[in-house]
C-alpha cells in the first residue's frame, strides 16, 4: 500500500477506524485449551488471557473479528497485536513469540482486507499494525522509595518496538499505529524505532498517534499537558495525532477540541463506549455513541473515527451514515516558533518574554551543587532545581561535567529524579554537557522537547553534523557555540562568520528545524584587567543583532554569568552587569539566557552614575571605564550575598499543620525532620501526627486528584513523602508500642488477580498501609487463587486484599473469593482497583463467601 493512497482518503472524507477487540474476544468464551492451541500445548503457565495469541492459536476467531468490523463499514482495522511486544510478553515468557505473533498478525490481517477488497471493489481497506504503550513506563519510577529507578529504559524500549515494527512490517501492514500512548517518552523510543525500520526497509508507511488521557485535567499518565506531548513529537513524521480509550466520548471531546486546534496533523479519536458500569463492561448503546461521536463530526474536530473498549461492530456500523457529507478537518499550521516543553509548553517567540534557563544546577557553576551531587545528596540538589524554578527559571540547565564524577551516571540520575518532581519538570531541560555520550543518554531520560547545550564545529564538520543529527532523531533544540577548528571566536566577525556556516549546514545537510536552532555567541569576561577583552560585550550583541537579521528562525542565548567573572565575590556588581547588558542584549533580540534566576538587580533600579559607568564597559564606549567599574567594584561596601539559594520559602512560616499538609502535598521531603521533630513534642503520640495532618494532607490530594487538579506523577510523590514521613516516625512509634505492648495494626496478604498485571493501585494501598503499621505481604501481579488461599493459610493474615485494573479480574476474583471459601477460610477478603465496584462486590462476590467482603 502506498502512502500517497492514505493521504488522499484523508483528504476526501472521515476515515472509519475499527471498535474494541478484546471485548469481542471475550464474547467468544475461549478457554485456556483455545488460547495454548495446538502450538503451545506444554507451554509452562497459563496462556489465558493472552489475547495477541490467539493470531496463532485461533485465527479464525480474530480473522471473524476483523471481518465484522469491515462489515460494519470499517476502512481500517487493527491487528491483534496491542501487547505483542517484548516487554508485556514477560508476563508470559512469551518474548520470544514476539517476531511470530506480529507476523502472523500481519498476514492474517492483509489476508481478511485483500479478500474483503476482491470481494467489494470499491472500498479501499487499510490495515493498522496495533501497537500499545507496553506495560512498563520509562518516565517513572515503579518503587516509590526510589524514584530514580527505571524498570524500563528508552533503549530497552526502542530495542522491543524495533522487533514489533519490523514484524508487523513485514508481515504486511499498510499503517504503523501506536495507541493508548501513556507516556511520552515510551512512545519516543517506539517512534524512532518505527522511523528506522522503515528507514532501513526502504518504506514510506504513515504512522499514527494516539494518545490517552488520564481521568480529568486532560493531561497524559506521565503529566504532560496535551501541548507539551505535541511539543514532543514535533520532530517525528506522524500522519496523525488523536485520543483513544480515555473515556467515553462525551469526555472526550475537549480535549479533542484542543488537539484539533494545535496539531499539525491530521485527528482521530476512538473513544469508549462511554465509562466502564459498576460490573466492569460498557454499556453505552450503538445510538447513544452515535450522539455522542455526532459533535465530533459537526465541528470538524476529525479525520478518523473509530471506538475502544466496549464497542462492537453495532458501534461501528452507525458510523457510515454519520460520517457521510462530513465537514473534514483541516490540521494546524505547524508553530512557526520554538517549541519545547517539560510537562507543559513553552513558546519561544519574539512577542513572548525572553527566557530565563536557569544556571545553578551545574557542578562546575555551583560549589553547592557540585558538593551536593559529590555527597550523593540528590533530595538537597533537587531543592536547587525547585527554587529556581519558584523564581521563575523557565528552563533549567543540568550539568554534572566534572574530573571525579561519572557524568553519565549523574546526568541519568538527575533526570530521572526531576522527571519525578513535577513542580521542577514542569519546565524543560537543557542537556549542558561537553561530553556527547552525557548529551545522548541524557535526552534518553526526558519526555519533554529539551534542548542540547551544546555542539559546535570544533571538532569539524563531520562530526558537527552527525551530532545534530541525532539531535534531530532524539526530538531537541540544540545550542550551538561560536567555535570552530580554529576555537573559540572572540570577535563580530569571527562570531558571525562561524554561526552563519554553522547555520547552513544545519540546514542544508541535516534539514535542522530553524527554530530549534540556538546560537550562542559566546559571552566571555570583560573588564579583566586585560585591554583586548573590552569589546567582548559589544561583540556579542553585536552578533545577536546580525544573528535575528540575517539567520531566519535562530535563537540566540548566552551564559550571562561568563560576563562578570572578573567580580566573583562582588554579587551587586555582578548582578548590575548582567541586567544592563540583558537590557541592550535583549533589545537586540536575544531570546534566551543562562542566568541565575533569583538575581533581583533591576536596569531601572541602578543608581544613574553607577548604570552609565556600566553601560560605558559593556558597550565598549569609554577605553577607561572597565578601569574605573574595576577601582568603583573596590570601593563599594555592599554585603556580598551568597548567591540567594538560602532564601526562606514563604511556607516555612506557616503554623506547625499547615506546613505538614503543605509538605505532604507539595510532595516536598526535605523539611519533614525538623517539622515532624517539632511535631512529635506537640502531639501526645507519633501516630496523632500521622492520622492528623499527614492523613489530613493525603486526603486533600485524595481530592485534588478525583478532581482532575492533580495528576498522577503529583501523586505518586505525595506517597514518597508520606513513606518518608513515617520513616521519621518510625522510631518513635515504635518506642511507643514498646510502652504500650500495642502490636502490628494487623497483618494484609495483598495481590493483583491472575491474568491482571496492573499494580500501581495496589502499591499506592501496599504503601499506605504499611505506614499505617500493617504488615503487608505482597505476592505481586498475576497471582493464582491457589498461591493466594496457601499464603493465606500459611500466613493467617486479618484480611486478603485482591486488586485488577481489568474487566476479566472481576470474574477471577470471584474465582478466588470461591477458592477461599472451599478452603475453609474465614479470613475477610478486601476488593479494590479500577474496575471493581461496590456494587459488583456486593452481588457478585460477597454472597459466596460466609465471611466478610469488602470493597474499596
Ligand atoms: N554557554 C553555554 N552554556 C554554558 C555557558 C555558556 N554553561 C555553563 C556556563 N556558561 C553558564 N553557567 C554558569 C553558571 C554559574 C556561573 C557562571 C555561569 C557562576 N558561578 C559562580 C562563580 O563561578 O563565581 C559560582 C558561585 C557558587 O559557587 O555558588 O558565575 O556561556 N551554552
Amino acid at each position: 500500500m502506498n502512502k500517497e493512497i492514505f493521504l488522499n482518503a484523508l483528504k476526501e472524507r472521515i476515515l472509519i477506524l475499527d471498535g474494541g477487540m478484546g471485548t469481542m474476544v471475550q464474547g467468544f468464551k475461549l478457554t485456556e485449551k483455545d488460547y495454548r492451541g495446538e502450538q503451545f500445548v506444554d507451554w509452562a503457565g497459563d496462556l489465558k488471557g493472552n489475547n495477541d495469541l490467539l493470531c496463532i492459536t485461533r485465527p479464525d476467531v480474530i480473522k471473524s473479528i476483523h471481518r465484522q468490523y469491515l462489515d460494519a463499514g470499517a476502512d481500517i482495522f487493527a491487528t491483534n497485536t496491542f501487547n505483542a511486544n517484548a516487554i508485556s510478553m514477560e508476563d508470559y515468557g512469551m518474548q520470544g513469540q514476539v517476531r511470530n505473533i506480529n507476523l502472523a498478525a500481519g498476514k492474517l490481517a492483509r489476508e481478511v482486507a485483500d479478500g474483503f477488497m476482491v470481494e467489494h471493489p470499491d472500498r479501499t481497506i487499510f490495515v493498522a499494525g496495533s501497537i500499545g504503550p507496553t506495560n512498563k513506563t520509562a518516565s517513572m519510577s515503579p518503587d516509590v522509595s526510589d524514584p530514580a529507578y527505571r524498570a524500563v529504559t528508552y533503549m530497552d524500549l526502542y530495542n522491543a518496538y524495533k522487533e514489533q515494527v519490523d514484524a508487523l512490517v513485514d508481515g504486511g501492514v499498510d499503517i504503523v499505529l501506536f495507541e493508548t500512548t501513556f507516556d511520552t517518552l515510551n512512545v519516543k523510543a517506539g517512534l524512532e524505532a518505527a522511523e528506522t525500520v522503515l528507514k532501513e526497509k526502504g518504506k514510506d508507511l504513515p504512522i499514527m498517534l494516539s494518545l490517552t488521557l488520564s481521568a480529568q485535567g486532560g493531561r497524559t499518565f506521565s503529566g504532560q499537558t496535551l501541548l507539551a506531548f505535541l511539543a514532543s513529537v514535533q520532530h517525528t513524521n506522524i500522519v496523525s495525532v488523536g485520543l483513544n480509550c480515555s473515556f467515553g466520548a462525551a469526555d472526550m471531546k475537549p480535549y479533542l477540541a484542543e488537539l484539533a486546534k494545535h496539531a499539525p496533523y491530521y485527528i482521530s479519536a476512538y473513544p469508549n463506549a462511554g465509562l466502564p458500569n459498576s460490573f466492569g463492561s460498557y454499556d453505552e448503546t450503538p445510538e447513544k455513541m452515535a450522539v455522542h461521536v455526532k459533535p465530533f463530526i459537526d465541528e470538524g474536530l476529525v479525520n478518523i473515527l473509530g471506538g475502544c473498549c466496549g464497542t462492537t461492530p453495532a458501534h461501528i456500523a452507525k458510523y457510515p451514515e454519520l460520517v457521510k457529507g462530513a465537514k473534514l478537518h483541516v490540521p494546524a499550521q505547524k508553530p512557526d516558533c520554538l517549541w519545547l516543553s517539560g510537562l507543559e509548553l513553552l513558546e519561544v517567540k519574539p512577542e513572548n518574554n525572553f527566557v530565563n534557563v536557569g544556571e545553578r544546577c551545574n557542578v562546575a557553576g555551583s560549589r553547592k551543587f557540585l558538593r551536593l551531587i559529590k555527597e550523593e545528596n540528590y533530595e538537597e540538589a533537587l531543592t536547587i532545581a525547585r527554587k529556581q524554578v519558584e523564581d521563575g527559571a523557565q528552563v533549567i540547565d543540568i550539568n554534572m561535567d566534572d574530573g571525579m564524577l561519572d557524568a553519565v551516571k549523574e546526568m541519568t540520575t538527575f533526570l530521572n529524579l526531576i522527571a519525578s518532581e513535577p513542580d521542577i519538570c514542569r519546565v524543560p531541560v537543557m542537556i549542558d554537557s561537553s561530553k556527547w555520550e552525557v548529551i545522548e543518554k541524557g535526552l534518553m531520560c526526558v519526555q519533554g522537547k529539551s534542548i542540547v547545550n551544546s555542539i559546535s564545529l570544533k571538532e569539524g564538520e563531520k562530526v558537527f553534523l552527525q551530532h545534530a543529527a541525532r539531535i534531530k532523531q532524539l526530538g531537541a533544540a540544540a545550542v550551538v557555540m561560536a567555535f570552530d577548528e580554529k576555537g573559540q571566536a572572540d570577535t563580530f566577525e569571527r562570531k558571525i562568520e562561524v554561526c552563519g556556516r554553522a547555520y547552513r549546514l544545519l540546514r542544508e545537510k541535516v534539514d535542522f528545524d530553524p527554530n530549534g536552532i540556538i546560537f550562542d555567541p559566546n559571552v566571555l569576561a570583560i573588564a579583566t584587567g586585560m585591554e583586548e577583552h573590552n569589546g567582548y560585550g559589544l561583540d556579542f550583541i553585536r552578533a545577536v543583532e546580525w544573528i535575528k537579521k540575517n539567520l531566519p528562525g535562530a535563537k540566540v542565548s548566552g551564559g550571562v554569568s561568563n560576563l562578570s567573572f572578573s567580580f566573583r565575590g562582588n554579587n551587586y556588581v555582578r548582578e548590575a552587569m548582567h541586567s544592563v547588558f540583558l537590557y541592550h542584549a535583549i533589545n537586540k533580540g536575544m531570546d534566551m539566557g543562562i542566568v541565575n534566576p533569583s538575581s533581583s538587580v533591576l536596569y531601572e533600579d541602578i543608581e544613574p552614575a553607577f548604570r552609565t559607568l556600566l553601560e560605558d564597559v559593556i558597550l565598549a564606549r569609554r577605553q577607561e571605564a572597565a578601569e574605573e567599574l574595576i577601582t568603583y567594584a573596590q570601593n563599594l561596601h555592599v554585603k556580598a550575598q551568597e548567591g540567594g539559594d538560602e532564601k526562606l520559602e514563604v511556607w516555612r512560616e506557616y503554623p506547625l499543620k499547615e506546613r505538614l499538609e503543605y509538605a505532604l502535598i507539595k510532595g516536598v521531603g526535605d523539611h519533614l525532620e525538623e517539622d515532624l521533630k517539632e511535631a512529635l513534642k506537640e502531639y501526645p503520640r507519633a501516630v496523632d501526627i500521622i492520622d492528623g495532618p499527614l492523613m489530613g494532607g493525603m486526603n486533600k490530594v485524595g481530592e485534588l486528584f478525583g478532581a482532575g487538579k492533580m495528576f498522577l506523577p503529583q501523586v505518586v510523590k505525595t506517597a514518597r513523602t508520606m513513606k518518608k514521613a513515617v520513616a521519621i516516625l518510625q522510631p518513635a512509634i515504635e518506642a511507643e508500642k514498646a510502652t504500650s505492648c500495642s502490636a502490628k495494626a494487623g497483618k494484609v496478604v495483598f495481590a493483583t488477580v491472575k491474568g491482571d498485571v496492573h499494580d500501581i493501585g495496589k502499591n499506592i494501598v501496599s504503601i499506605v498501609l504499611a505506614c499505617n503499621n500493617y504488615e503487608v505481604i505482597d505476592l505481586g501481579v498475576m497471582v493464582p487463587a491457589d498461591v493466594i488461599v496457601k499464603k493465606a493459610i500459611e500466613e493467617k493474615p486479618d484480611l486478603v486484599c485482591l486488586s485488577g485494573l481489568i474487566t476479566p479480574s472481576l470474574e477471577e476474583m470471584v474465582h478466588v473469593t470461591d477458592e477461599m471459601q472451599k478452603a475453609g477460610l474465614d479470613i475477610p477478603i478486601m476488593v479494590g482497583g479500577a474496575t471493581t465496584s461496590k456494587l459488583h462486590t456486593a452481588i457478585k462476590i460477597a454472597p459466596r463467601y460466609d465471611y466478610p467482603v469488602i470493597h474499596v
